[in-house]
């Protein structure tokens, strides 16, 4: 499928590879249209569904993630036309329907969109020239994407609001510091680190790679104890399968597990 806005392409040498997904608007530092956020959906789904990939990893360059929504795009929308069409749901929860792994690996900014997309990712990676920020504020406007509600579960209420209400941006190190991202690294190690995590997530069980995102998701859904529930109804039906039987008899035989593929 060709794409305008975005790049993809298979990586790695396993019998599962990874999705990589660019984000590729450079001269308007990836900032977040219709167009680019319908093909960004696009891709997802298509490495989601295909039995070949096993995580798919999601970047931008080394000066922008994404700048956030287009704003020269949207500057003329009226309520008519975001509430008719309902802006953003329509392309932008796309990535709540992934069930494989995905990964946002992060240099430069990821600001309002950018930095609610890197959210909706399972784990973000940092580069350590990463910023991190809400300023949606500034032009009029609130997140609308998620902000203001993956933001406070991810770094609490008092740092969210300084974000959201003051336009405070964070670097790498405050964005690891509060636990928005999982791993800092240096810029020019970026997509090594994030493919190496993308791969070794693809030796792994495939339905219980699928099922430990799922249920971690439920962490932020539902109650601790329906929660917990959920946890031990899918721990449970792990042993259905046989990447159970196998990784259990690997560890006891001393051998690397061979997992279904
Ligand atoms: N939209 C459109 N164009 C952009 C955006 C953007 N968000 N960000 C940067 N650009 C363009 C600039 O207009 C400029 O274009 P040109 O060369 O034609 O003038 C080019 O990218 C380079 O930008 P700068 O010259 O400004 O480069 P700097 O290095 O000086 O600054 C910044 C880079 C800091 C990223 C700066 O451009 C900036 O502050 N951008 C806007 C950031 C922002 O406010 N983002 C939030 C947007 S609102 C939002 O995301 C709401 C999300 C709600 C949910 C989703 C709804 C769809």
């Amino acid at each position: 499928m060709a794409y305008e806005c975005i790049l993809t392409e298979r990586v790695g040498d396993g019998a599962l590879k990874t999705g990589l997904i660019r984000l590729n608007r450079p001269k308007q530092m990836n900032a977040l249209n219709d167009q680019l956020m319908d093909e960004l959906g696009q891709a997802l789904l298509a490495f989601d569904a295909d039995a070949g990939i096993g995580c798919i990893v999601l970047t931008g360059n080394e000066k922008a993630f994404a700048a956030g929504a287009d704003i020269a795009a949207m500057k003329d929308y009226d309520f008519s036309h975001t509430y008719r069409s309902e802006y953003i749901s329509r392309n932008w929860e796309t990535m709540r329907r992934v069930r494989k792994p995905v990964i946002a690996a992060v240099a430069g900014v990821a600001l309002g969109g950018g930095c609610e997309v890197a959210m909706m990712c399972d784990m973000v990676i940092a580069a350590d020239n990463a910023k991190f920020g809400q300023p949606e504020i500034t032009i009029g406007v609130v997140p609308g994407a998620g902000g203001t509600q993956r933001l406070p579960r991810a770094i609490g209420k008092a740092k969210a609001m300084d974000m959201v209400l003051t336009n405070r941006w964070i670097n790498a190190a405050e964005a690891d510091a509060w636990g928005l991202v999982s791993r800092v690294v240096p810029a020019d190690k970026l997509m090594d680190e994030a493919l190496g995590v993308a791969e070794k997530i693809n030796g792994l069980g495939q339905i219980s790679v699928m099922a430990a995102k799922e249920a971690v998701n439920r962490a932020f859904e539902s109650s601790l104890s329906d929660g917990l529930w959920y946890e031990r109804r899918l721990f449970h039906a792990m042993f259905g399968t046989a990447d159970q039987r196998e990784g259990m008899a690997a560890f006891i035989d001393k051998r690397p597990a061979k997992f279904e593929r």
